[in-house]
């Protein structure tokens, strides 16, 4: 293809974007926008999995079997997306295998929360409230995404988090009508979990490389600043509700802004966790590779079946 007809396909695909239409798998694309929705939509994907592993350790800790059985149906549906998230990215040119390639060699980034330990079983309550609850506001935005699949997979996990951040709050709602202990081990868990929440939304703005051409695109329909803002607006009177305090010592109602002002977030231990140096890395590695060389077998036994029935792979 010559430059000139290049230069007239980006034309017509920006004036698509433009009237907010979908872009689909087979219409034409710049690399640049693939390869955008490739690193996102993966690492998406990729926190989705790694992000079962520390509520996963505690499904057989649940206090009550009503605890166990949604929390095994909170960490099945994270399987689930993972699952919507890669097929979406697959439509990209790109395979599954390759994808977890990535995410196994450290290439692929996947969000710095799921580098945190859960201790207590407060943090599954807080986990559910904050995590989940941040992923709802970055979500919600991302269903009016430009790339069709990514934007229809979100619709349904948005859904699915909805849940989830309802059965996190409930188990804080308990613990705070509890005892003293109870509510110790509560406000100790948010102790741990607000900073690391507001890092999920990424760098500032001014310090995100990718924001601003994701903007354009309509890959990101909110800035990491905004959403951030948003999250910090809907979460502090769900806290003062139950009795909570945020640990933020300049927490502020700003009047004239109608937002809360709140503290500096530590900037070096959020990209020190995204580099890898952050408290549980190593372990998540090591047991993600582990889940992925023991379910071989599973993997051989399913192509070998669709051999059989000559099911396309
Ligand atoms: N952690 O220019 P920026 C979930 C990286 S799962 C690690 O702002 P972008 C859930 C970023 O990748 C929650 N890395 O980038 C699951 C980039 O590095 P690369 C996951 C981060 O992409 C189970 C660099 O920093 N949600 O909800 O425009 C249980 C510069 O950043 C992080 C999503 O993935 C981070 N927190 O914006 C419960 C949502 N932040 O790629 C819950 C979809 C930034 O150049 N993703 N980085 O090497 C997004 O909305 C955007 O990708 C982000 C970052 C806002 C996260």
């Amino acid at each position: 293809m010559s430059e000139e007809q290049i230069k007239e396909l980006e034309i017509q695909f920006e004036a698509r974007i433009a009237r907010d239409e979908k872009i689909e798998p087979k219409d034409w694309m710049p690399e640049k926008y693939r390869q955008t929705h490739i690193r996102q939509m993966s690492q998406h994907a990729h926190s989705e999995i790694i992000g079962m592993l520390p509520e996963g350790n505690w499904i057989t800790r649940a206090p009550t079997l009503r605890r166990k059985v949604a929390l095994l149906a909170k960490v099945q549906d994270e399987a689930g997306h993972g699952l919507y998230l890669y097929s979406a990215t697959e439509t990209l040119g790109i395979t599954r295998d390759e994808l977890l390639e990535q995410l196994h060699t450290g290439k692929a980034k996947y969000s710095s929360i799921f580098n945190y330990p859960a201790i207590s079983w407060a943090d599954m309550g807080t986990i559910g409230w904050l995590v989940d609850g941040a992923a709802i506001i970055n979500q919600v935005a991302l269903c009016g995404a430009s790339y069709g699949p990514y934007a229809r997979a979100m619709v349904r996990i948005c859904k699915e988090e909805s849940f989830h951040q309802r059965q996190g709050y409930e188990i804080l709602v308990t613990l705070m009508k509890g005892t003293q202990e109870q509510k110790d081990m509560a406000q100790d868990a948010l102790n741990r979990f607000w900073w690391p929440s507001l890092m999920m939304f990424g760098p500032t703005d001014a310090e995100s490389p990718h924001t601003a051409q994701s903007m354009k695109w309509k890959l990101k329909r909110k800035t990491n600043d905004d959403l951030r803002q948003q999250f910090i607006d809907q979460t502090v009177p769900q806290a003062e509700l139950i009795g909570l305090t945020i640990p933020d010592s300049d927490l502020k109602w700003n009047k004239e802004m109608g937002h809360y002002d709140f503290g500096e977030i530590d900037w070096d231990e959020f990209w020190q966790v995204v580099k890898g140096h952050g408290p549980c890395n190593k372990e998540r590695m090591k047991v993600r590779i582990a889940a992925h060389e023991n379910g071989q077998w599973v993997r051989d036994a399913a192509m070998a079946y669709a051999e059989k029935q000559q099911i396309p792979a």
